[in-house]
């Protein structure tokens, strides 16, 4: 059996599949994707798909700093790959971590699962076919991609430049005013207040009120 002829059963029935692109679990909403996904990649109301994350995504995953389990010291300000290569697996060859050291975070991704990715399906198999596993971008994305300084404007009234005005950080949101990083996350409040805003809409939308129309 070629895998280009593989039956993938899912519980709710045999299809075949094409090599690479898995569908997303349901709700897909067409792309690939589901809608928890599409809001954390910021594509919601775009045209860009999983082929358009996944190529992208794996690309960026390609263009770090790779090392291998024995290269330490390891950066401390840079995100970099660590190459866990295994021989011998018959699909699996093995894995990477992929580390931002600022953050203290790490996201562990098979290279089976970065071949999906690169072909646009967040989705893989595992194994032996028989189980599919799925990219948590909620957790990859803060690993890849801290914050865009580009998009944190600036504001008045803001002593230590994290975004959150200076009258508004210590009595609406129990921060430092004088601590970019009050809980040392390695990103600006400002920027994890609005990382857990964000994280929130996709329980907005599965609600059939005003909340969520256009
Ligand atoms: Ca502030
Ligand atoms: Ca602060």
């Amino acid at each position: 059996m070629s895998i280009a002829n593989f039956i993938f059963t899912n519980g709710q029935g045999n299809f075949p599949v094409v090599w690479c692109c898995l569908p997303a679990p349901a709700p897909d909403i067409g792309t690939g994707l589901v809608t928890a996904e599409e809001v954390a990649l910021g594509s919601l109301y775009s045209d860009q798909d999983a082929v358009y994350w996944g190529s992208w995504l794996a690309a960026t995953i390609d263009s770090l700093s790779g090392y291998f389990p024995d290269d330490t010291p390891f950066p401390t300000d840079s995100i970099y790959r660590i190459d866990h290569l295994t021989c011998g697996e018959p699909v699996n060859m093995g894995y990477m971590d992929i580390v931002n050291p600022m953050r203290n975070l790490t996201y562990t991704l098979s290279y089976i699962e970065h071949h999906f990715l690169a072909n646009g399906s967040f989705s893989s198999f595992i194994d032996d076919y028989s189980e599919t596993t799925r990219i948590d971008i909620s957790e990859l994305k803060p690993v890849l991609f801290p914050y865009d300084s580009d998009h944190q404007l600036a504001i008045s009234g803001d002593a230590d430049s994290d975004a959150i005005p200076d009258s508004i950080e210590h009595d609406f949101f129990q921060l430092n005013p004088g601590d970019w990083d009050t809980d040392d996350a390695g990103i600006p409040d400002a920027v994890q207040l609005t990382e857990r805003l964000s994280a929130l809409l996709p329980a907005l939308m599965t609600h059939q009120d005003s909340l969520h129309t256009r």
